[in-house]
C-alpha cells in the first residue's frame, strides 16, 4: 500500500510517539499524573507524546489547523484543513498497567475527515486509512465481519465513568442487547474499538459522548473496512454530538434497532 503524502506523515508521527509512549508504559509506575475531571486523568506520557506529534504534524504541515486534547485548538492559515489528534486513547488503561491504548491521528478536509490512523503501539498494530483507498492494519487490508446472526456476534461499547451522565441510557441498551448477541465487551479506548470493527474483530460499537479526537480517525477507518457508521441518533454529525454507532453492514440494521428503539 502506498499512502499519500499525508498519510505517511501521520503514520510517520505516530510511530515516532508511540515510542515515547511504549518507553513510559514500560515504567508507568514512575509517572506523574494529574486529574482533569471525575475519573478523567492525564499523565506526563500523554503530554510528551502529543508534544512530538505536534511537532511531526505542524512541522510537515504549518499552514494546518489543530485540534489535540492536551493542547487545545488552533486555527491554521488553511482554514479547510486540520490534524484533529487523541495522543493517548485509553489512559486510564495506561495508567493501570493494560496494554490496550492508542495514538489517533486524523485529517480533516472541509469538514470531512479524509485520513486516519490508530496505532496500538503495544502491540504494534498499526490501522490506517484514507478516502478511497481502504483501510489497513500493517501490511494487511481489513474489511468488517462477514457475521449476520445477532447471536453469533459480539459488539464493544464503552460503560460509563465516573463523571459521565449517560448511565441510564447504556443500561437500557445492554439490557436489550445482552439476551439478543453472544457478548458484550467493554475495553476503555474509543478510537481501538472502531479499528477493531473494522478489522472484523467485532461486529459492532456504540458509545454516548465522547470526544471529535476520540472518534475522528476511526470514523473513516470503519467506512473504508466497508461498515456503516452514524450518530446513534441518525440525524446527528457523529463528530460534534459525540454519539456513535457502527457495525458491519449485514448486521447494522438489527444492531441499530435495538440500541435506538
Ligand atoms: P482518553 O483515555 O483519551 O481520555 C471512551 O471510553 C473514552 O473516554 C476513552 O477513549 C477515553 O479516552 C475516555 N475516558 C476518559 N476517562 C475515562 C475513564 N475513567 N475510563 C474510561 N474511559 C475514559
Ligand atoms: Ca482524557
Ligand atoms: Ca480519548
Ligand atoms: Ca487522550
Amino acid at each position: 500500500m502506498i499512502g499519500s503524502a499525508n498519510l505517511n506523515i501521520m503514520i510517520k508521527a505516530a510511530r515516532k510517539a508511540g515510542r515515547s509512549l511504549v518507553k513510559d508504559f514500560r515504567e508507568v509506575e514512575n509517572l506523574q499524573v494529574s486529574r482533569k475531571g471525575a475519573g478523567d486523568f492525564v499523565s506526563k506520557a500523554d503530554i510528551a507524546a502529543e508534544k512530538i506529534l505536534k511537532e511531526e504534524l505542524m512541522g510537515a504541515r504549518p499552514t494546518y489547523g489543530w485540534l489535540a486534547e492536551e493542547g487545545g485548538e488552533d486555527e491554521g492559515a488553511d482554514p479547510t484543513r486540520r490534524w484533529i489528534v487523541d495522543p493517548l486513547d485509553g489512559t486510564t488503561n495506561f495508567l493501570h498497567g493494560l496494554p490496550h491504548w492508542a495514538i489517533s491521528i486524523a485529517l480533516e478536509h472541509k469538514g470531512k475527515v479524509v485520513a486516519g490512523v490508530v496505532y496500538d503501539a503495544a502491540k504494534d498494530e498499526m490501522f490506517f486509512a484514507e478516502k478511497g483507498a481502504g483501510a489497513w492494519m500493517n501490511d494487511t487490508r481489513i474489511r468488517v465481519s462477514g457475521r449476520h446472526r445477532m447471536i453469533e456476534s459480539i459488539f464493544a461499547t464503552g460503560l460509563p465513568f465516573a463523571g459521565r451522565s449517560d448511565l441510564p441510557e447504556t443500561l437500557k441498551d445492554l439490557a436489550r442487547l445482552m439476551p439478543a448477541c453472544a457478548g458484550v465487551r467493554r475495553w476503555g479506548a474509543a478510537s481501538l474499538d472502531l479499528a477493531y470493527v473494522a478489522a472484523g474483530r467485532y461486529e459492532g460499537y456504540w458509545e454516548r459522548r465522547l470526544n471529535t479526537w476520540d472518534l475522528a480517525a476511526g470514523v473513516i477507518i470503519v467506512q473504508e473496512a466497508g461498515g456503516l457508521i452514524e450518530a446513534v441518533n441518525p440525524e446527528d454529525d457523529i463528530l460534534t454530538s459525540g454519539d456513535v454507532l457502527c457495525a458491519n453492514e449485514s448486521i447494522y440494521e438489527t444492531f441499530a434497532k435495538v440500541i435506538r428503539d
